[in-house]
């Protein structure tokens, strides 16, 4: 039987630090009926989908951020998202932060199935930026201020008609991330994305590059793992500072096949067929005939870089 799952990727344009949740989910509402409208069994919403990329605001007080969280998930904001979800027997991946019960501060993903049931949860595990205000750079980027480390690995989850991933934004720098989720047999990888389209520390990089870098990172990450990697931006101006578009969904052999056009709320929809993954992971990327992980021990048991001595 053949396994299609169409797919939607939710790109945001801007959302305004003044938005509040109701106006906000109104919006990601309207892009799951373009996607329920065009049949589609998954939506994927960006990387903190419910807020301004808040993470670029310095606050002494770290319980001053505490209202760009959510306490609980499902909650009252979200619940339309939720039931609308389950009556069109809709999938999606949501991107926000969580201030959990004991007081710890994540940036989450959930997976949300067609019965509108959290059956996963992913915790971002690479925080870029800085913990403390950092001088040189012309905005700031706190992710290590108000999150700690996603504590729940990169897991897998049989759902939907496949096995399905979640990762966020920065994660997709890191080859690690999909490697772990590829030794797991990942089919499709969802992640949410807030980009900057210029790097803080200086000119150095043109929005040209950075896009291709942030493509690269997918279609590296599909290619060498035999998975489809679909991706999500929250795009365009956040109160002066300009977030990158370029949501696309690339197949297991690396291809672009989808990517947004704008800079605001978009749709982008694809047929995926989870059976061409088979071939990548039988031929070339088939880990258990070609992986030699006897070489592979300073992957997991060294941090940072050690040169050989003088
Ligand atoms: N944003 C950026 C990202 O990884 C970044 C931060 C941009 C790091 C470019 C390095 C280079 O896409 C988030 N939210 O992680």
């Amino acid at each position: 039987m053949v396994r299609i799952v169409r797919i939607a990727v939710a790109q945001c344009g801007p959302i305004q630090a003044s938005e509040d949740r109701r106006t906000v989910v109104l919006r990601l509402l309207d892009l799951m009926e373009q996607a329920c409208r065009n049949k589609c069994d998954i939506v994927v919403f960006p990387e903190l989908a419910l807020t301004t990329f808040f993470p670029r605001y310095y606050e002494e007080e770290r319980s001053a951020m505490n209202h760009w969280f959510e306490q609980g998930m499902p909650n009252p904001s979200v619940q339309p998202l939720f039931d609308y979800a389950k009556q069109h027997s809709t999938g999606f991946y949501l991107g926000y932060g969580e201030h959990t019960s004991k007081g710890h501060h994540f940036n989450t993903s959930i997976l949300v199935d067609q019965q509108g049931v959290i059956c996963g949860k992913y915790r971002k595990v690479h925080l870029p930026g800085d913990s403390e205000y950092n001088p040189h750079k012309r905005w700031q980027h706190l992710e290590k201020r108000y999150f700690q480390p996603g504590n729940l690995g990169f897991p897998v989850w049989r759902t939907m008609g496949g096995l399905m991933g979640m990762c966020i934004c920065n994660d997709r720098r890191w080859p690690e991330t999909f490697r772990v989720m590829g030794l797991q047999g990942v089919e499709l990888v969802m992640l949410g994305y807030n980009t900057p389209t210029l790097n803080s520390l200086g000119n150095s990089e043109s929005a040209d590059l950075r896009m291709m870098q942030h493509h690269i990172c997918m279609q590296a990450g599909a290619y060498q793992n035999s998975c489809w990697v679909v991706g999500a931006a929250k795009a365009g101006s956040e109160d002066g500072f300009e977030l990158m578009a370029g949501s696309c969904i690339v197949s297991p052999s690396g291809e672009i096949v989808a990517r947004a056009n704008t800079n605001g709320d978009e749709l982008i929809m694809h047929e995926c067929d989870l059976d061409l993954c088979n071939f990548y992971k039988q031929t070339i990327f088939d880990f258990a005939a070609h992986r030699r992980i006897e070489h592979y021990q300073k992957i997991s048991s060294q941090i940072g870089v050690e040169p050989p001595s003088e």
